[in-house]
């Protein structure tokens, strides 16, 4: 099987997928889509994503985006470790845990709305800065007040709550959110950390400095 991923190394949706690929043991080509050059525009992007957006995984040829909708597939033709429980009830909490990075948070401090922000509402850096800091802030409080004293979100070993937390947490820090409120959720962030899929997905291991 031959995976190719559309990414960009501070890209944090692209992020999530290549720990989750790391974390599976699954061989990928990455293939760079630059966000800063505006390659995400570009007809022939748009002929793999519609959206305009990273990542996107092809599968010999098949497309699939969304990061959770990838990360799903993985699970499908990588069993172990599994990242989405199998179990119906199991299954629908974690997603509705993970929906709140990926579909209530990331999507508002996402490149296009901080762009539009800045063009049509004449945001400066300070107020970009107060409104990523205001969204994040709400999107951890929340996954905070659910998060476990010990371990990760899927208990002893990382699920696609865990994978998801680690690049918002990188963002939180972009934006200088204070993480104090969330002991549980740096802790967690700190294990994912020492784990070799992390650190072989981190944007800096992608481009160092
Ligand atoms: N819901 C999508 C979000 C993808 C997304 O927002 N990608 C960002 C990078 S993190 C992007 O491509 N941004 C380009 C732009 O805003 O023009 C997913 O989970 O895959």
């Amino acid at each position: 099987m031959e995976l190719t991923l559309h990414d960009y190394w501070r890209s944090s949706s692209a992020f999530r997928v290549r720990i989750a690929l790391n974390l599976k043991g699954a061989d990928y080509r990455g293939v760079e889509v630059d966000l800063l050059a505006n390659e995400q525009l570009a007809e022939g992007y748009a002929a793999v994503n519609a959206q305009k957006l990273v990542p996107a995984l092809e599968v010999d040829g098949q497309v699939i985006t969304q990061s959770l909708a990838i990360i799903d597939w993985l699970d499908g033709a990588f069993p172990v470790p599994r990242l989405i429980p199998e179990d119906p009830l199991e299954r629908a909490r974690t997603i509705a845990l993970a929906q709140i990075i990926i579909a209530d948070t990331q999507p508002l401090q996402n490149l296009r709305v901080l762009k539009y922000l800045r063009a049509q509402f004449g945001a400066d850096d300070a107020a970009v800065d107060q409104w990523a800091q205001h969204w994040i802030g709400e999107g951890l409080a929340a996954l905070e007040a659910q998060a476990p004293e010990e371990g990760y979100f899927g208990g002893t070993a990382p699920n696609i709550v865990d994978v998801v937390l680690v690049p918002q947490i990188m963002n939180a820090r972009r934006y200088k959110l204070d993480l104090a409120p969330f002991p549980c959720l740096t802790r967690i962030d700190e294990a994912m950390h020492a784990l070799d899929a992390v650190a072989q997905a981190k944007p800096e291991t992608l481009r160092p400095a």
